[in-house]
């Protein structure tokens, strides 16, 4: 009798063994959570996933692979996760999104020596990761490339790439068939948000931006890609921290810290870039932004402390080596440009036109820029610009102009007096009698908030308006990016 009850006992300790078992590590159907520990079950938990599974990877190192057509919806996505941020991480192999939809890929290190690949895929969404590919074995490796048919709409937020120093970007936008040239379109309205990019070096000549957006044989295709609130740190790499080569385009709400280099509109047109803050910090070769192509709008930056000139001006619209057409890898002349209402202060160098090659700068506007304690030129043409239009700009304490033309002080004004003072958030802002307040004119419809976030009324020059409204935007550090940010 004795021995009967023991066998009941050991059988009642088993299954219950492994039914906690199963709850831990199996498919609950309540909640579609399904907890894996190792690759064997990891890779077949994301073959039989189906729309709104939770796949919930335990602590440890796996081997990455490619995840093919794999199709979750918008209201119940398939979620891969690291149980514990950072935990799990991917030491070798390849990650390979392959004609996959509405994909979470969230928490992990992955830290493999292969680019990431997100192909033909859409609404992929890779959230709080760490991405430090390994790059010891190659002289180039992009870390995540966005491509292929039907690309779109892919979301890359709130990760931390950081220590990259062989060619590549940390993320490459391109489109379909690079070898099909003259019909290759761009990849559309994916999103870069809230992430930290930390540490790209040592300086090479191409091949090393940040984010790279489209190429030349792209470029007359529009990426609607929107690029914000990330930070940009000691991004030496390239001239380019960020080069956009496809049309409209919006890199906004950034900051860029002692990054060597410029937001560049290389290719294409339509692209706007606004509210972002650059900080130099002093560093040699830190710049702003440099534009190309046709009906770009620049407005409410901020920058400071920059020390670049030539192709690495706080503002650049450069010339162009072609007008309107001629080899897609040339810099098209640059058209219709806006620059509007953007600050430039302590800086060695201010807004430069028609820099480089010959096809100067046309049918441009520069409206109510600030420009305060330049070291050297303030604005400084170089080319003399075709039908160009100032207006309501003011330079201020030191800073020469040079242009072809006489200017009026309806046009650019030199106020002695320093318009912007050190505030306790450590940006330079107006002062209570400076003349920039109420001072902008023209009508520019687009410029309805500053670089804070705060609405205009009778707008100031510069990116700032002289407003005590609760301020919205303001320049990053790394605890408002990155992994749980
Ligand atoms: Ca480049
Ligand atoms: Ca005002
Ligand atoms: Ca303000």
């Amino acid at each position: 009798m004795r021995k009967f009850y023991t066998i009941i006992l050991i059988l009642f300790l088993t299954l219950s063994t492994f039914n906690e078992k199963m709850n831990v590590y199996a498919t609950s159907t309540e909640t579609n959570n399904i907890y894996v520990s190792t690759n064997d079950e990891l890779e077949d938990a994301v073959n039989n996933a189906v729309p709104g599974d939770t796949i919930i990877v335990a602590d440890g190192s796996y081997e990455a692979f490619k995840i093919k057509n794999k199709i979750g919806t918008e209201d119940a996505p398939i979620t891969i996760t690291a149980e514990n941020t950072l935990g799990a991480t991917f030491d070798e192999g390849q990650l390979h999104f392959y004609e996959c939809e509405y994909i979470v890929f969230k928490g992990f290190g992955i830290y493999t020596d292969s680019e990431i690949k997100i192909e033909g895929s859409n609404h992929i969404r890779l959230t709080n990761n760490h991405i430090r590919l390994n790059e010891e074995d190659t002289d180039s490796l992009k870390w995540i490339r966005i491509y292929g048919e039907n690309s779109g709409y892919n979301q890359i937020d709130h990760n931390i790439f950081d220590e990259k120093t062989k060619l590549g970007n940390f993320i490459t936008i391109d489109g379909t068939n690079e070898d099909d040239h003259g019909s290759c379109v761009s990849s559309q309205y994916d999103v870069i948000e809230y992430n930290y990019f930390y540490n790209i070096g040592p300086r090479a000549d191409n091949e090393m931006e940040a984010i790279r957006v489209g190429w030349s044989e792209m470029s007359e295709s529009s990426g609607y890609t929107t690029i914000q609130y990330n930070l940009f740190e000691e991004c030496d790499g390239d001239p380019e921290i960020i080069s956009i080569k496809t049309c409209d385009n919006i890199v906004r709400y950034n900051t860029f810290r002692s990054c060597q280099g410029v937001v560049s509109l290389r290719h294409g047109n339509r692209n706007e870039v606004y509210g972002n803050f650059f900080f130099g910090e002093g560093k040699e070769g830190t710049g702003g932004i440099r534009v190309y192509g046709s009906d770009h709008k620049i407005y409410n930056n901020y920058m400071e402390g920059l020390t670049g000139s030539g192709y690495s001006a706080p503002i650049i619209l450069d010339g162009g080596d072609v007008d309107t057409s001629g080899a897609l890898n040339k810099h098209f002349r640059v058209y219709r440009a806006e620059v509007v209402n953007n600050t430039i202060v302590n800086c060695d160098y201010g807004i430069e036109i028609g820099t480089n090659y010959s096809y100067a700068p046309s049918d441009c506007i520069i409206a109510n820029n600030l420009i305060v304690n330049s070291e050297n030129e303030a604005i400084a043409e170089y080319n003399e610009p075709v039908n160009m239009t100032y207006e309501g700009n003011i330079v201020s304490g030191s800073g020469d102009i040079i242009t072809f033309s006489s200017i009026t002080d309806d046009e650019i004004k030199f106020v002695e007096e320093v318009e912007l003072e050190l505030s306790n958030d450590g940006l330079y802002r107006l002062k209570q009698d400076s003349v920039s307040i109420d001072s902008s004119v023209g009508n520019y419809s687009y410029v309805t908030i500053d670089m804070d976030g705060q609405s205009r009324s009778l707008a100031d020059v510069g990116a700032d308006e002289f407003s005590s409204d609760d301020i919205v935007i303001y320049p990053l550090t790394s605890s408002d990016v990155g992994i749980d940010n």
